[in-house]
């Protein structure tokens, strides 16, 4: 077999095994991008569509080659790739990022959203690129800021109704410390810890339980080990596609653009994903016993009001959650 023959019967291989994986023959430049989720989930689809826009856009030049299911590392890790032009591009939540963009903190405090609208609305104008603008000077480029619904408390032991009912739970939480102060200031004891472990964490009782929206509560099967789901849904902290600045850098301004674009138009088709898929991982969910139960809100929400304080405290922190505020009036 001559080395071309062979080269293409290798790619063609590598296609068929790696699921939604393509290898670019034509293509100049394959950007890595990884995604915590599994195949098939809104932001995975979202992103390969991304990549697909992208090739028409520059004519087949760059391609993007997307790592789902954490092949490239749980969030943390890829955050750190990215920063260093080893992973491209990087699908994460804002809540990673908190420590590391404290305007990301702003968008996820509690109950900041009044709905999912409002919160579309508000990311879609200026305070979304504000946001985005802000990853920069962290060596990241914001690109687009995509849905992710609300996060809820879930557990092994019982429905949360009253704040009474959170006393002693232990619950994991993403690696930021906005999100271990919202579980502190409700009583409970916070662990963080990487999404890859959360399932056997539940299994084993190292932790009690959770919080996420409907599709990742159903894609990671925590629903089967934590069946009690109380929709309290403390905060709407929404993904980020970002690429990494030394990458970035490296494409002419054209192609620059490119990316920007193709990513901006993701958002729409990822919102269509996002809808049915809550849907669809709701009634799989209710369809598998779990206990779900609504929340009185307002007493979470007057629990965690002094954290506002800690997250929004520069005047430009201060400033931008009061856009946040004004925009959705
Ligand atoms: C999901 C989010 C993931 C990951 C996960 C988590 O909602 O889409 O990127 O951050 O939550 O809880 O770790």
């Amino acid at each position: 077999m001559g080395t071309v023959k062979m080269l293409a019967a290798v790619a063609a291989a590598a296609t068929i095994l790696g699921g939604g994986v393509t290898l670019a023959q034509a293509a100049d430049t394959v950007l890595r991008a990884a995604d915590t989720h599994p195949n098939g989930y809104p932001t995975v689809e979202a992103m390969k569509y991304m990549g697909e826009v992208l090739k028409e856009k520059t004519g087949g030049r760059i391609e993007v080659q997307v790592f789902d299911s954490h092949q490239l590392g749980e969030e943390k890790e890829t955050i750190e790739q990215t920063k260093f032009g080893v992973i491209d591009l990087d699908r994460v939540s804002f809540a990673p990022m908190n420590n590391i963009v404290p305007e990301t903190s702003v968008v996820c405090l509690p109950y900041v959203f009044s709905s999912v609208e409002s919160f579309r609305k508000v990311m879609d104008g200026p305070v979304g690129e504000e946001v985005l603008k802000a990853f920069e000077p962290k060596g990241y480029i914001g690109l687009a800021v995509y849905d992710s619904g609300a996060r809820s408390f879930y557990n092994s032991k019982r429905p949360i109704k009253t704040l009474e009912d959170m006393k002693g739970l232990k619950i994991r939480v993403q690696q930021s410390d906005l999100f271990l102060d919202m579980v502190k200031a409700l009583g409970a004891n916070p662990t963080p810890m990487a999404y890859g472990e959360v399932y056997s964490g539940l299994q084993t009782g190292l932790i009690d339980g959770a919080e996420n929206n409907w599709p990742s509560y159903e894609s990671s099967h925590h629903y089967e080990v934590a069946k009690y789901f109380s929709l309290d849904q403390h905060a709407q902290c929404p993904e980020v596609l970002m690429m990494s600045k030394i990458s970035y850098d490296k494409l002419p301004a054209e192609d620059q653009q490119a990316v920007r674009d193709a990513a901006k138009e993701s958002v729409k088709k990822m919102r269509e994903l996002w809808d049915a898929q809550e849907e669809k991982s709701r009634k799989i969910v209710e369809e598998s016993g779990v206990q779900i139960n609504d929340v009185d809100k307002a007493p979470f929400q007057e629990a965690m009001a002094p954290i506002y304080d800690k997250y929004a405290s520069t005047p430009e922190l201060k400033a931008l959650l009061q856009k946040i505020r004004d925009a959705q009036k």
